[in-house]
C-alpha cells in the first residue's frame, strides 16, 4: 500500500516523532543514571512483611525526644493503626506509614500532612502540630467499599 502524504505533513511527523524519542531519552537517563524517584520513598518494606518486621509489628506513637514522637502508622483496609493519638501542643511527629494491602493516602485536613500509603514503601514525613485541638486523620485514596469509614484522629492538647 502506497500513501500519498504531503512533504509538509511528513515532514511534521518526522519531528513529532524525534521529540517522542529525545523526551524518552531524557527520562530514561534521568531515571537509570540519576537515580530519582518519587520523594519519601527511600525506605522499602514488601507488604507479606509488615506485620512481622519492626517497628511496623507494633504500629503506634512512641516518644523520641522533648515534644518529639515517632508515629509508626500501618495503613489497611480500611483503618489505620494507630487510628487516635494525643500528643502535647507544640509536638513534632515524624510519621513513617505503609500498607500491607493496597495504596492509601493519609490526609490530616489543616496541616500539609499529606502522605502516600503504598504497599513495599515506607513514606516519611515530619511535621509539627502549632495549635490545639482535634484533627481529623483521613485516607484520601479510593481503597474500596470501606473507603469512607477509613479514619482517625489527633488531638493536640
Ligand atoms: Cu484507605
Amino acid at each position: 500500500m502506497n500513501i500519498d502524504i504531503p512533504r509538509l505533513e511528513k515532514i511534521w511527523l518526522w519531528i513529532g516523532g524525534a521529540m517522542i524519542v529525545v523526551f524518552l531519552a531524557i527520562i530514561g537517563f534521568m531515571g537509570l543514571s540519576m537515580g530519582l524517584h518519587p520523594p519519601g520513598q527511600m525506605r522499602t518494606l514488601a507488604p507479606e512483611l509488615v506485620d512481622t518486621t519492626a517497628p511496623f509489628n507494633t504500629p503506634g506513637l512512641v516518644p523520641i525526644g522533648t515534644n518529639e514522637y515517632r508515629a509508626t502508622v500501618v495503613s489497611r483496609i480500611w483503618t489505620f493503626q494507630p487510628n487516635n493519638m494525643t500528643i502535647p501542643v507544640g509536638s513534632t511527629v515524624h510519621f513513617e506509614v505503609t500498607s500491607p494491602d493496597v495504596v492509601h493516602g493519609l490526609y490530616i485536613p489543616g496541616t500539609n500532612v499529606n502522605i502516600m500509603a503504598v504497599p513495599g514503601h515506607i513514606t516519611e514525613y515530619t511535621y509539627t502540630f502549632k495549635k490545639p485541638g482535634e484533627y481529623l486523620v483521613l485516607c484520601h485514596e479510593y481503597c474500596g467499599t470501606g473507603h469512607q469509614n477509613m479514619m482517625g484522629k489527633v488531638t493536640v492538647q
